[in-house]
């Protein structure tokens, strides 16, 4: 109901994939034992990896989210004025939501109520960015769905009568390989209805250096955003990196379109994990992967749209065409 408290306007739908902890540690016990060590990057974002990767955001050289927040700042509106009804806005992966907060006015605006169904599996993400839209829109309901994006979607379709807009922001496509971010994409396809849009936000490819600068800052918080599943191993499962046994490395690969992120052992070394009772043998130059970040051209973007049966109803670049946003239909 416009107008009611906050809290009356909130609800926090949970499911049962809250199992991180267990998940961490079979994470690093598989990753670490494999030929080409890997860990999974969705372990970045503890509450430090959320609060460094913020801090990403706001850095010179990750003109990522000013680009976004640039062209969404000129097109929100458009974009609600083609819902004729009172909508909801579904936003996976969410975070901490501001730069949603553009599209929440330009709705706000057009019909007077929304409802934002934000999707993510940090709860604690979700409760602090919903209080404060609460407070700050009074025509705002939030029904919060912490879960992973599948069992998210499968709410947002079963709990959404009305048109919707699933917004997919910050180029979090990108952590995805080309074919699975097909098939993600093709999953939010089947949550639509005729009338529903997705809102697809797409880093470009650009030369090297713009790249490889956005991912390996002069500060560091870049490198301190990657240590921190080294620290999180130390903490959290009784491991012995310690602070300066790894260096951080960002590549850009112009033949698979991606940024690749390593952490490369500075000597030839042996970790201790004690909670895993594992002893891990690093080379003196051996890399573990932590991330990809997939870049697209026009025509890439063409190519996922299509293998995920979604038609680009508009697109829009920001002015150093850096960025993409795209807004799709069921094809
Ligand atoms: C959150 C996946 C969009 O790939 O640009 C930023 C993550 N990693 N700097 C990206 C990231 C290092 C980011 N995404």
């Amino acid at each position: 109901m416009p107008g009611a408290t906050p809290r009356a306007r909130y609800l926090m739908i949970e499911t049962p994939a809250e199992r991180d902890a267990a998940d961490f540690a079979s994470a690093v016990a598989v990753g670490l034992t494999q030929a080409e060590k890997s860990l999974p990057c969705r372990f970045l974002y503890d509450s430090r990896g959320s609060r460094l990767f913020e801090a990403i955001c706001a850095l010179p050289e990750y003109y990522l989210t000013r680009a976004e927040h640039e062209i969404l700042a000129a097109r929100a509106g458009e974009i609600a004025v083609r819902f004729a009804q009172p909508a909801t806005l579904g936003e996976l992966g969410s975070g901490s939501a501001r730069k949603t907060r553009l599209l929440i006015e330009a709705f706000l605006a057009r019909h007077g109520a929304l409802r934002y169904v934000p999707i993510d599996i940090s709860r604690s993400a979700l409760a602090t960015s919903a209080r404060g839209l609460l407070e700050r829109y009074p025509g705002l309901e939030v029904h919060a769905i912490a879960s992973e994006y599948q069992e998210g979607l499968r709410l947002l379709k079963a709990l959404t009568p009305g048109p919707k807009l699933v917004a997919w922001l910050g180029s979090n496509v990108g952590n995805f390989d080309r074919r699975e971010a097909a098939a993600f994409l093709r999953r939010v396809r089947a949550a639509l209805a005729p009338a529903d849009r997705v809102l697809l936000g797409v880093d470009l490819r650009k030369p090297r250096a713009i790249l490889e600068a956005a991912y390996d800052d002069a500060q560091g918080v870049t490198a301190r955003f990657t240590h921190n599943l080294l620290v999180r191993i130390d903490r959290e499962l009784g491991g012995r990196f310690g602070a300066d046994s790894f260096a951080h490395r960002a590549r850009w690969r112009e033949d698979e379109g991606r940024i690749e992120i390593h952490l490369v052992s500075r000597r030839a070394q042996r970790i201790t994990i004690a909670a895993l009772g594992l002893e891990v043998d690093f080379a003196r130059g051996e890399a573990i992967h932590i991330e990809d970040s997939f870049k697209y051209s026009p025509a890439e973007i063409d190519e996922l749209l299509a293998a995920a049966s979604l038609r680009g109803d508009a697109r829009w670049l920001d002015a150093q065409s850096r960025y993409s946003l795209v807004l799709c239909a069921p094809a």
